[in-house]
């Protein structure tokens, strides 16, 4: 039995059986030479007490029963391990290599969001953000912590839309260990004051809502974390021989429940009263004079994972509050798994196990905010040392989700586009615009559907009503317009409270504009019948992998669904399943390649997209690997390259990205009848896991403009009762009289030339 093999176990635990080697400013620096991180399945209380004799440095913050859990053993108890009978893997022999290697990796700076940055760092590049756009960030200091260090946050919005707008608040760092927290919150920080003004989006947030950042909220325990202990968890109190408050245990919602402790060794200490520590009581007080506080995230890491309250009990959230939170959290969920492909798992805090006087309870409780925690990447492969590499990708997929939030909290009206917007519409003929209208937080105004369009670029703009189809959905309709010009539009509706919204945001500054061309569509494919492509050529040598024509299986690496939206399932991927059989097969051991079926590129000038999702970076020796994308003009003798994508840096981590090109930007290709395309992925190294996907392929030759003159069919300059005799001649019979271009002589047809009937030439 378990308990009776491991009861002789009686050693006193004084926190963390490290090492202490080398002294630097003050306490020698905490080694972990030989500390091995493992992975614990932990399926009974007696299995819980077992592990944390053996390995009292828990890397989560309260073990689960029924899952994997992990920890840090000290090198003289892995006997201990292997004799407890638990079920565990290695999943890294020297726990100090990676601290190592992430130090390593972290003196490599490129730009700021490269590497990771001590507290002065972080507060010059809160001071810089200032700098960059006084107009929309200003510092605050919440008071100091308690080695006397300023806690410094921002406070980010336009001037647009005036006070009292819904406030947002994130916060990072309440763990100190947890780096990627602080990096995360600053990338967020920072996107938000660089793109205001170009991107819609962040505009659209700054004007609607205001955001309140503060990055690092326990800068004493994270400076420790880097010059001391680098799996340091609390602040730096002392209390009297052990040090540290567990900084979200010493809220007052649930304080001392379970999944806390007083014992002040703890790393889940909870202090000696709600609020004992001048960080968690100066946010406090922060917050409380906020009064338009929506919604607020705590950000830790690891584990991939979107919280919601409560985390101090297994009742939840009484509704509709509840389900608000569920939807929300979801939603950033999804939000994110769309950027990189990562999974963050979206469930009540207490799902796991209790922690009590947690942050967000008291967001939630007492601020009268919905609150999340949200736990970073990544799953536990590196855990807190997450390699700087990463940052820019963590930041992309959580500004993705706070996007997600902050429109839905301040959002009144959404408006969407089902069938997409038009960048170039069809010359001479009006073009149909799906409009979905929903309501998020305001109540429509029935009847306030507009369309405001103009051809060419100034001038006053047509207004018209939209017509409305039944449930949210609308229809609008961009006027004819000639070929070379472009058409500009925007969409507008009303609330019952009067609040007049447009889309795009601030129209009719900013508006939506098409171009008409004269365009052909040469070959357009989603994947969803074979059309032709060739999986496989010779030469190809991965050994497992191949490309494959299929309904994807999601993994870490690859997505669960095609680009093509539903009904669309289907997509080339490197999964190498014949095509229904199970098994999710990346890469290995050499390449496999992937050709287009033959197209002409010969006529106008052609356009290229394709949609593609590449993951290199999960395992064991990422971003090792490239995915090229050649192109060739003579049927696949010749190549050239259009595009490599790798080994390191955006595109390797997984989401699905659009890619679109001019033909004649490649140099040395001539636009042939015997156009191809090739995909080669490849895995030449050994460990890494390479995933590639290729779905919504299409190719569009653009021509000039003619000059026309819809209905003269015989050229003479008028259009008169010789065209109407071609016409009827033609009529339903060929294509004499075609003069919409849609290959037959009909109605249509005999409508346009009797609506321009004797109508002379422009
Ligand atoms: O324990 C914490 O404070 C958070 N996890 S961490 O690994 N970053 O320390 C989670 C708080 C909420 N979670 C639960 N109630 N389980
Ligand atoms: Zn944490």
């Amino acid at each position: 039995m378990l308990r009776a093999r491991l009861g002789w176990l009686s050693v006193v635990m004084i926190g963390i059986a490290a090492t202490f080697s080398v002294a630097q400013g003050g306490d020698p620096v905490v080694r972990y030479d030989d500390h091995q991180l493992i992975r614990v399945q932990v399926d009974t209380p007696q299995e819980r007490q077992a592990i944390l004799e053996i390995a009292p440095l828990f890397l989560g913050d309260g073990v689960a029963i029924g899952r994997t859990n992990d920890f840090i053993v000290a090198p003289d108890r892995i006997g201990d391990l292997e004799a407890s009978g638990l079920t565990y893997i290695v999943k890294h022999a020297n726990v100090q290599q990676l601290i190592e290697e992430e130090r390593i990796a972290n003196q490599v700076r490129g730009t700021w969001f490269e590497s990771y940055h001590r507290y002065s760092e972080i507060n010059d590049y809160i001071d810089t953000l200032v700098a960059l756009r006084p107009d929309l960030v200003t510092k605050f200091n919440i008071g100091q912590s308690i080695q006397g260090r300023d806690v410094y946050g921002m406070r980010i919005t336009s001037s647009v839309g005036g006070p009292g707008k819904p406030t947002l608040y994130f916060d990072g760092g309440l763990h100190a260990r947890e780096w990627i927290s602080p990096a995360t919150v600053m990338y967020i920080a920072d996107q938000l004051v660089r793109n205001y003004g170009s991107d819609p989006d962040v505009t659209g947030m700054l004007d609607r809502a205001e955001f309140l950042i503060i990055p690092l909220t326990n800068p004493d325990g994270y400076e420790y974390s880097h010059t001391t202990n680098r799996m340091w968890r609390k602040n730096r109190r002392n209390n009297g021989g052990t040090y540290g408050v567990d900084l979200n245990r010493n809220w007052s919602v649930g304080w001392g429940g379970s999944g806390s402790s007083g014992d002040p060794s703890s790393d889940i200490y909870r202090g000696t009263a709600p609020f004992s520590e001048p960080e968690t009581a100066n946010m406090r007080d922060f917050i409380l004079v906020e009064s338009n506080v929506v919604a607020h995230i705590d950000f830790h890491s690891y584990s991939q994972l979107v919280l919601r309250p409560y985390g101090y009990t297994y009742s939840t959230p009484s509704e509709p509050d509840n389900t608000t939170m569920t939807e929300l959290g979801d939603g950033m969920s999804d939000a994110i798994y769309s950027v990189h492909g990562k999974n963050y798992t979206s469930e009540p805090a207490a799902s796991l196990y209790l922690a009590s006087g947690i942050c967000t309870d008291w967001h939630y409780d007492e601020a009268g905010a919905f609150s999340w925690t949200i736990e970073l990447r990544d799953t536990g492969y590196y855990g807190f040392e997450l390699p700087p590499d990463q940052i820019i990708a963590t930041g992309e997929e959580n500004f993705a989700a706070i996007t997600f939030l902050a429109d839905s909290v301040t959002v009144m009206l959404k408006f969407e586009f089902p069938g997409g917007l038009p960048s170039m519409v069809e010359p001479d003929i009006a073009t149909v615009v799906n409009v979905d209208i929903t309501e998020v937080n305001g109540e429509l105004q029935p009847g306030t559907g507009k369309q405001f369009t103009r051809i060419g670029t100034t001038g006053p703009w047509t207004e018209a009503a939209l017509t409305y189809l039944g449930g949210d959905s609308y229809q609008a309709v961009l006027p004819a317009t000639p070929c070379g010009d472009f058409v500009q539009f925007y969409f507008q509706a009303e609330t019952t409270d009067g609040a007049i919204l447009t889309s795009p945001e601030g129209a009719p500054a900013a508006y939506c504009d098409a171009e008409s061309v004269n365009m052909i569509v040469v070959f357009d494919d989603d994947i969803e019948t074979d059309l032709g492509w060739t999986a496989g050529v010779a030469g190809d040598d991965a050994t497992t992998g191949a490309w494959g024509r299929m309904n994807p299986e999601g993994t870490e690496a690859q997505p669960e669904n095609d680009h093509t939206p539903a009904p669309g399932t289907i997509c080339y991927v490197t999964d190498g399943r014949a095509g229904s059989s199970v098994g999710t097969y990346d890469i290995d051991g050499g390449k496999t390649t992937l050709l287009t079926p033959i197209f002409d590129g010969s006529e106008g000038e052609v356009a290229i997209s394709y949609w593609r999702w590449y993951c290199n970076d999960a395992g064991a020796s990422p971003n090792a690997d490239i995915f090229v994308i050649d192109i060739s003009d003579d049927g696949g003798s010749s190549w050239t390259n259009v595009e490599t994508v790798g080994p390191g840096g955006s595109g390797t981590s997984g989401g699905w990205v659009y890619y679109e090109f001019d033909l004649a930007s490649i140099p040395g290709i001539t636009p042939t009848v015997n156009m191809q395309m090739r995909f080669i992925a490849s895995d030449e190294g050994d460990g890494s896991i390479v995933e590639a996907v290729i779905d919504d392929f299409v190719v569009i030759s653009i021509l000039e403009c003619e000059e026309t003159c819809p209905g003269d069919l015989n050229g003479d300059g008028q259009r008169d009762q010789a065209d109407l005799g071609i016409l009827l001649a033609s009529y339903e019979i060929d294509d004499g009289g075609d003069i919409d271009g849609d290959g037959d002589t009909d109605q249509a047809d005999l409508g346009i030339l009797l609506s321009v009937y004797g109508v002379p030439c422009p």
